[in-house]
């Protein structure tokens, strides 16, 4: 038999398994804004978990709201039955996310949000009668989860070529990223709205009537944080709405207060047709996500359905009533502990000190938006990734667990961070900078 703490049978997630496996880095319990490591140092949490522990772990008021539903009700299915969490989490959402996007559907993950959005999307166009819009857009180095249609959808390379020929009929539009122009940026580069105009092509090319979507993140966090140029999404909105194309923002990230606000749409004053959602939807700790879309789109499904069940999709666990638990205590916390006002008055700090790295060792570029900010560094030749591997697991030493796409780090702490927070995040790497060649 094998021993417990054998660690060959679990295959790890987007992991380098041996490696790991060699050295693991293994966390055993969590407090506010520190994990405690196997071997009992403190790991700050510069990442939020994968961005979604937004008010901290282990938040009592959480953990109550699970115990408490799982006495009253562990399991209900929603398929032609519910109960009272999935509703009341359903408005709740909706008081926060912008006018007019009252209607949520549950999901389990980010990458299942994203899937029902583009499903959502396609069967809105048939219900009112423009079935031949079909395509959907998605962008370069954008990053939609993992299913088929997230990936189809996705611009990160190695996240597509393993898996066969993805969805049919989807085009990418250009990324947003322009190093030369707008290295060092703080907030919303100054340069790049023209990138936008890359879909009046797409669309001369395919025709608005095959096109049923555009789906992008307001702020494309996994391939390495691109806050989006000044201007670009008010325009991608002008231009699907001209055409009749509905904008998707994938807020998987963004949604719950990362940049400040409720969402990204509201950090951008700019209103897309559907909004996936998941993560800090209850702060992860248990699995959900949701689509969240225009009452538009919502009505014109139940109006002109073809059958009593309007839409064919759902999951066994949509709606699950423990996450609804745990989303509505979540959402008390942020409204009570203002995490999201809190996210906002912190972000110029987070600024300050993430752009005093400029000058170090490596570094090539310095990003930030909201709670987010991002370090990159000039890959090492024909290793592109292995010194910013290398300073994961000097920063993993030292007691702070940052997130590395390639060469770039993110740091994305929980929104109740303090400045000392943020001060030992950038010493640390600081430091670490200096350690490796
Ligand atoms: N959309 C976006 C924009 C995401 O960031 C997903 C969809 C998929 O969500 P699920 O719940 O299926 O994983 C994500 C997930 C990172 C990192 O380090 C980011 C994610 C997941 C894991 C790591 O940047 N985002």
């Amino acid at each position: 038999m094998k021993k417990i703490n054998d660690l060959e049978s679990y295959w790890m997630p987007f992991t380098a398994n041996r490696d790991f496996k060699k050295d693991p880095r293994i966390v055993c319990s969590a407090e506010g804004m520190y994990y405690k490591s196997q071997e009992g140092n403190d790991i700050l949490d510069a990442t939020a978990g994968l961005w979604c522990v937004n008010a901290g772990h282990n938040r009592k008021k959480i953990n109550e709201a699970i115990t408490k539903q799982l006495s009253v009700l562990d399991y209900a299915p929603c398929f032609q039955f519910g109960h009272p969490k999935a509703f009341e989490l359903a408005n709740r959402i909706s008081e926060i996310f912008p006018e007019g996007m009252n209607h949520v559907f549950f999901t389990n993950s980010g990458s299942e949000a994203v899937d029902t959005t583009l499903k959502i999307a396609l069967a809105y166009h048939r219900a009112r009668g423009k079935g031949t819009k079909t395509r959907l857009i998605g962008r370069e180095r954008g990053y939609h989860g993992v299913g088929f249609g997230g990936i189809s959808v996705g611009g990160m390379p190695r996240n597509r070529q393993y898996f066969g020929t993805l969805l049919s009929g989807v085009d990418h539009l250009p990324h947003t990223f322009d190093h030369e122009r707008n290295a060092f940026s703080r907030g919303e580069p100054e340069f790049g709205e023209e990138f936008a105009d890359k879909l009046e092509d797409i669309i001369a090319l395919h025709d608005a009537s095959t096109i049923a979507a555009v789906i992008v993140e307001p702020m494309a966090g996994s391939t390495g944080v691109l806050p989006p140029p000044k201007g670009y999404l008010k325009k991608l909105r002008s231009i699907c709405t001209k055409h009749d194309i509905l904008l998707i923002f994938d807020e998987v990230i963004t949604g719950f207060g990362r940049l400040g606000t409720a969402t990204a749409s509201d950090y951008f004053g700019v209103v897309p047709d559907i909004i996936s959602c998941a993560k800090g939807i209850t702060n992860g700790v248990i699995p959900m996500g949701g689509a969240v879309v225009k009452d538009e789109i919502y009505e014109t499904m139940l109006d002109e359905a073809d059958n009593p069940i309007e839409l064919f999709h759902g999951y066994t666990y949509s709606g699950h009533p423990i996450a609804a638990a745990a989303g509505l205590a979540t959402l008390e916390i942020y409204k009570e502990e203002n995490l999201f006002e809190r996210a906002s008055e912190l972000s110029p700090y987070m600024e300050e000190v993430a752009h005093s790295l400029k000058g170090e060792n490596h570094i090539i570029d310095i990003r930030n938006i909201g709670l987010v900010a991002s370090v990159e560094l000039m890959p090492r030749e024909g290793a592109v990734g292995s010194r910013g591997y290398e300073l994961m697991k000097r920063m993993w030493d030292k007691g702070v667990m940052v997130r590395f796409t390639q060469d770039t780090m993110a740091v994305t702490p929980p929104l109740i961070a303090e400045r000392k927070h943020i001060d030992e995040m950038f010493d640390k790497t600081r430091e670490a900078l200096k350690e490796i060649n």
